[in-house]
């Protein structure tokens, strides 16, 4: 059970809306010690805790580094970064949740909407300090014996997470630079004459009207909504983005209402806080505000009503390119420099008043929201605006469409968040070490409920290339949100732009034939409070050396996942827990297996070659393939097998748009003999066939 720990006066985020909460006072405090720090308004919240040697720290959600998050100095401060690299301490989301497993085992979620450091052994290996800035919050500790069983306790508590149309988990091309309607046919044309699946295309800003949301250029598009029937017919989902920052133009509606109604963040004048985003001037939506939620969100109906039903949302930390105020102090600046010569101490000092623009932390502290009928400075509340923004879709989405999923996801996030959509995990880049931060960004997520998730395949900044692009679908099969996106300006990564087609069919062929599984892996997982993706040591507790396992994960019940993520290995070491059956698949219908014994293997796999690891005595419902989602027939599955006794899956299926999930109407069980018989019971018909 949570136990619940209150210090100050803590600002409500709707994190936790459920289940039955202790509530202790801050001297109860179990397993930290509590301190302060810093003076007056400023004053801080300290929390140690003296960890074991081996003690491991899960969760985190969105961070930079490893599964096991000990070692490290990590932030919640959501922030625009486009470099994630291992030296940063943050990024786009606040994922306040950990577990501690070692020495003693506990989970630890640190509602609190401001800026909060997680000191894991950073400043001393054995030091715990979690650092909570100014200002109240609550603290929910949670026991237990199992990992899993804590993480679904949590979970309960939060709610449950989103679930995407079935069409969300096909996979979909992006790019920042596609046009106009003639990009995208194209992007659609190449896909559909090689045969390489595909049920979504982004539109990312250049489809606005001068970047200005809930608007569409006319030039790029001529008759919008006869052009998303036109994808439409093709089963193709053009998603576009929305930002958090509305334009400053005259005439301009969203701007004109909002500033009429008084629906932008102001400053403490009164006056409307004026930052710089691609839109050029813009005020920020009261995102915290239930009246200017509310029309925020009824906004989205602008696309809804032309057909569109997904959006991603951008740019709501929210990110900002400057604030004015502090962009004419920097002008003003500017001028002295130009008096002065530039040696070594003033040309740096040039160099990062320049850049300090960006994201300038005291621009933060100068506006202010309307919160719960209160009015609370943006920096106290900071990390709820993602969250926010994506709840105000999420909200009118039910309106909108009562009985219909829509596709929703966001780049900055909250616990809380992965109720109203789910997240991708911002601009990484064409490295091989952000293919292996994919994978170990998944449990971390799934335990602070975001399930529906992935990175941008292929990376987003620097250039790809075509066995880094081949290696990462091979693990961007597996994840929720599948897209391949990339930057304006770096090389081009649809499947077109590379020789070897075939394999890319291939590749992302596969996906469709796990989609069965991954969709009702996914839709048990979202309505059980449980993780798609574990690490190993969540299912083999007893095994210390799977707690150690960095590159491979549980994927749902029946498999484990060892993807290639280092430029050209002809394989990889793989350890397993257990006895598993190696499924070596280079397409739908060519594959070969291979039973391993329990321990380390050296697992070769060329680079059109995908690693699938079945447990003993579970099934893999896989499907024959298809173009889209739509076309994926169901009543006729073939089931990857490993069956020694006796093997038996439930296998979730519906409709794909349903929002009354309902288990038993959707679950089918299936059971394979040893003897290769197989029978279903639940209301399906369908033919399976192991293969
Ligand atoms: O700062 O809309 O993360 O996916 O392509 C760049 C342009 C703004 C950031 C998003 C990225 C998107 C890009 N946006």
């Amino acid at each position: 059970m949570l136990k619940k720990f209150t210090f100050g006066t803590p600002i409500e985020t709707e994190a936790v809306i459920f289940g039955e909460v202790i509530t202790g006072s801050q001297e109860s405090t179990p397993y930290f010690s509590i301190g302060l720090s810093g003076k007056d308004q400023e004053q801080a919240h300290v929390l140690t805790y003296r960890m074991g040697d081996h003690d491991i720290i899960y969760g985190l959600g969105e961070n930079i580094r490893g599964i096991n998050k000990r070692g490290w100095l990590y932030e919640s401060n959501c922030t625009d970064d486009p470099k994630h690299t291992e030296d940063k301490h943050s990024l786009y989301a606040a994922h306040n949740f950990f577990l501690v497993d070692g020495k003693q085992r506990f989970g630890v979620f640190v509602d609190a909407p401001q800026k909060v450091t997680f000191d894991f052994g950073y400043s001393d290996r054995e030091l715990m300090t979690v650092t909570v800035a100014h200002g109240g919050f609550a603290l929910y500790i949670l026991e237990g014996d199992n990992l899993r069983q804590m993480v679904k306790e949590f979970r309960h508590a939060i709610g449950r997470s989103y679930i995407p149309p079935k069409w969300a988990m096909g996979y979909g091309q992006s790019r920042w630079g596609y046009k106009n309607a003639e990009d995208i046919r194209r992007v659609v044309r190449e896909h559909r004459d090689n045969q390489v699946p595909l049920d979504s295309v982004y539109m990312d800003i250049d489809y606005m009207e001068r970047f200005k949301d809930f608007t569409v250029d006319e030039d790029k598009f001529p008759d919008f909504p006869q052009f998303v029937k036109e994808m439409q017919e093709q089963n193709i989902h053009l998603v576009p983005i929305i930002d958090a920052g509305v334009k400053i133009e005259e005439g301009y509606e969203v701007y004109e209402e909002g500033v009429e109604k008084g629906y932008f963040c102001k400053k403490e004048d009164g006056t409307e806080f004026v930052g710089g985003v691609w839109p050029g001037r813009v005020h920020f939506p009261d995102m915290l505000d239930e009246e200017a939620r509310a029309w925020f969100g009824r906004k989205y109906q602008f696309l809804t009503d032309q057909g569109i039903d997904g959006f991603w949302n951008d740019m709501n930390e929210p990110a900002l390119f400057y604030g004015e105020d502090h962009l004419k102090e920097v002008f003003h600046e500017l001028n002295e420099y130009q008096k002065k010569e530039l040696d070594i101490y003033s040309f740096f000092g040039l160099k990062a008043t320049v850049l300090g623009v960006a994201n300038y932390p005291e621009d933060y502290k100068t506006f202010y929201h309307n919160y719960r009928g209160e009015r609370v400075r943006h920096d106290s509340v900071h990390n709820l605006y993602g969250y926010y923004m994506t709840r105000a879709a999420g909200e009118a989405f039910d309106k909108i469409e009562p009985d219909k999923r829509l596709l929703l996801y966001s780049r900055a996030s909250y616990i809380g968040m992965h109720r109203y959509g789910g997240i991708w995990m911002g601009d990484n880049c064409s490295w091989w070490s952000h293919l292996l931060m994919n994978l170990q960004m998944l449990p971390g997520l799934n335990m602070c409920g975001f399930l529906y998730t992935g990175a941008d395949l292929g990376g987003f900044g620097a250039d790809t290339t075509e066995d880094l692009m081949l290696r990462w679908l091979e693990l961007g099969i597996f994840t929720p949100l599948m897209r391949n996106h990339s930057a304006a300006g770096t090389r081009q990564q649809e499947f077109y732009q590379f020789g070897h087609r075939e394999d890319f069919r291939n590749i992302i062929g596969l996906r469709y034939g796990f989609l069965p599984y991954l969709y009702g892996e996914f839709v048990k997982a979202a309505v059980t409070d449980d993780m798609m993706f574990l690490p190993l040591s969540f299912v083999y507790p007893e095994d210390e050396t799977a707690a150690g396992v960095e590159d491979q994960l549980m994927a749902g019940e029946s498999m484990m996942i060892a993807p290639v993520y280092k430029q050209n290995a002809a394989g990889r070491y793989v350890y397993l827990p257990e006895e598993m059956k190696l499924y070596r698949m280079r397409s739908t219908t060519s594959m070969d297996t291979e039973i391993l014994p329990a321990g380390h293997h050296y697992v070769k796999a060329e680079l059109n070659e995908v690693l699938v690891f079945l447990r003993p005595d579970h099934l893999v419902p896989f499907a024959k393939g298809g173009c889209n989602v739509e076309e994926l027939k169901t009543s006729s599955v073939n089931l990857l097998h490993f069956v020694r006794t006796k093997a038996s899956y439930d296998w979730y299926d519906d409709d794909g748009y349903t929002k009354n999930m309902d288990m038993e109407q959707g679950i089918t069980r299936i059971t394979a003999a040893s003897d290769g018989a197989v029978t279903l019971s639940g209301r399906k018909q369908c033919d399976c066939r192991l293969i």
